[in-house]
């Protein structure tokens, strides 16, 4: 079988993964170019001042998009370009950068997919309380409007935010991220809350403004197994996926939260403050969903787990070795010896995608759903001057058979973005933990070179995976 003529084959990035010019034309400072100057935060003190320079090599990098082939490059916008301070004043010299890129993607046919918060809040913002405070939520519902308006006559496809579960548990249980806040579980689940809002009321003034396309949230995807059949392994699983699936998903499209979780929040006083008019806005714009985007790398491997420790979240870390499991007072995740690992510990597992995506088909009913990351952190050797990540192909390859299965079982699975379509900054692991079909020589002058997955997912798209 080939894919469907209208599924996507697209790969993607991050704007402070790629971009560098962190100070240029009137950018304001993000939160992430704050924390990641905060030394010990990340690898080598890595930080996106430079990246990989994407902010005056658009037009190399996207060539290279439409060599490969390529029907869609996922890419998010630096709310800092478009309103530096954060406030509705608008930056003019933003809005031409980005209608560059997106101009460029269409010059050869390649769809922009824009996502709107990937991560970097403008730091006046995240000063006056970030994600806790409800006045972010205002300013987003703004910087939202300003690119419908701006970008909406040629945009199609937007996903409001990225990973919610990410960006608030690293950055309130953790400390990993920004705010780099510790065990405030409390502000964790007020944060969540808070997007969840904005992201709704992103979507019913795009609705109600009747732009052309489509809209929704990406999430990471990240279905928790038990590790055997007893049964209070089996319990473990259950608890796992209500906190870290349903409490995402449950909201965006069904309209309200799992009952299970907030019965457990509120005896412990930990339900965030939600008005009747957010649970009212939640309800409404639930049906209005366009699709919702997957990010999938791995599944959780869970049992139970008798410690009364909080929550925290624990895949990425900045030690550049494998991450710590994440654990609550009722589970943990585990790595178990029958199964295979990156080399960040990440499990290669795509039986469980594919589980997992039949999971969320009869939890969410036929809601279309798009693979918006996917891909493999890797350190690639450099054999003369062929650039081998074989081990990338295989992982990709592997996943994307799933979800050729799942387009086959009926599941609406509507397109494939590799994360990511190019070597770049990752948040933590600085350059050394790689993703991309495009190699940047950071001793070169930042010098694009095609991988050998280059060359494999060209053929892929060209023959639309009719050999998978
Ligand atoms: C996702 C993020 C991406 C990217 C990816 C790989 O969570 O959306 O931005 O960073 O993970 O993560 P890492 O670079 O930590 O391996």
């Amino acid at each position: 079988m080939k894919m469907p003529k209208d599924f996507i084959f697209g790969a993607a990035s991050a704007s402070y993964q790629v971009e560098g010019a962190w100070n240029e034309d009137g950018k304001g400072v993000s939160n992430w170019d704050v924390f990641s100057k905060i030394p010990g935060k990340t690898f080598g003190g890595t930080n996106g001042d430079v990246a990989i320079d994407h902010y005056h090599r658009y037009k190399e990098d996207i060539a290279l998009m439409a060599e490969m082939g390529l029907e869609s490059y996922r890419f998010s916008i630096a709310w800092t370009r478009i309103h530096p301070d954060g406030t509705s004043k608008v930056n003019q010299k933003g809005i031409e950068f980005y209608n560059n890129v997106i101009d460029e993607c269409l010059k050869y046919g390649i769809i922009p997919f824009v996502t709107l918060y990937h991560w970097d809040l403008p730091q006046t913002l995240e000063e006056a309380g970030g994600w806790r405070n409800p006045k972010t939520v205002d300013a987003f519902v703004t910087f939202a409007e300003t690119c419908f308006k701006a970008f909406g006559d040629r945009v199609r496809n937007w996903i409001t935010f990225n990973e919610t579960v990410i960006f608030c548990s690293l950055g309130y249980l953790t400390g990993a991220h920004p705010p780099g806040i510790e065990g405030d579980v409390k502000s964790y689940f007020q944060a969540t809350h808070h997007v969840f809002v904005a992201h709704a009321r992103a979507v019913e003034l795009f609705k109600q403004a009747k732009y052309e396309g489509e809209i929704g949230i990406t999430h990471v995807f990240n279905p928790a197994f038990s590790i055997d059949e007893s049964k209070e392994n089996k319990f473990a699983e259950r608890h796992a996926n209500e906190y870290s699936t349903h409490w995402y998903y449950d909201p965006i499209l069904k309209g309200e939260y799992p009952e299970y979780v907030t019965k457990e929040l509120e005896a412990k006083g930990l339900l965030p403050d939600m008005s009747e008019e957010d649970l009212d806005l939640l309800r409404r714009t639930a049906p209005m969903n366009d699709f919702i985007g997957l990010n999938y790398y791995c599944p959780q491997r869970v049992m139970k787990n008798d410690s009364d420790l909080v929550l925290a979240g624990g895949r990425e870390n900045s030690t550049g070795k494998p991450g710590n499991p994440s654990f609550d007072g009722v589970y943990k995740t585990v790595m178990m010896d029958d199964k295979e690992y990156t080399k960040w510990g990440w499990e290669i597992a795509p039986d469980a995608f594919l589980e997992g995506m039949r999971m969320l088909k009869d939890r969410y009913g036929d809601i279309k759903m798009y693979i918006t990351e996917n891909g493999l952190g890797d350190e690639d050797p450099i054999v003369g001057e062929e650039i081998q990540d074989q081990p990338r192909i295989d992982y990709i390859e592997s996943h994307l058979r799933a979800v050729k299965h799942a387009v086959e079982e009926g599941i609406n699975v509507s397109g494939y973005f590799a994360w990511s379509v190019i070597d770049l900054l990752s948040w933590l692991n600085g350059y050394k933990k790689q993703y991309g079909f495009i190699y940047v020589d950071h001793n070169n002058n930042l010098a694009r070179k095609r991988k050998q997955s280059f060359y494999w997912y060209q053929e892929i798209i060209a023959t639309r995976a009719e050999e998978l």
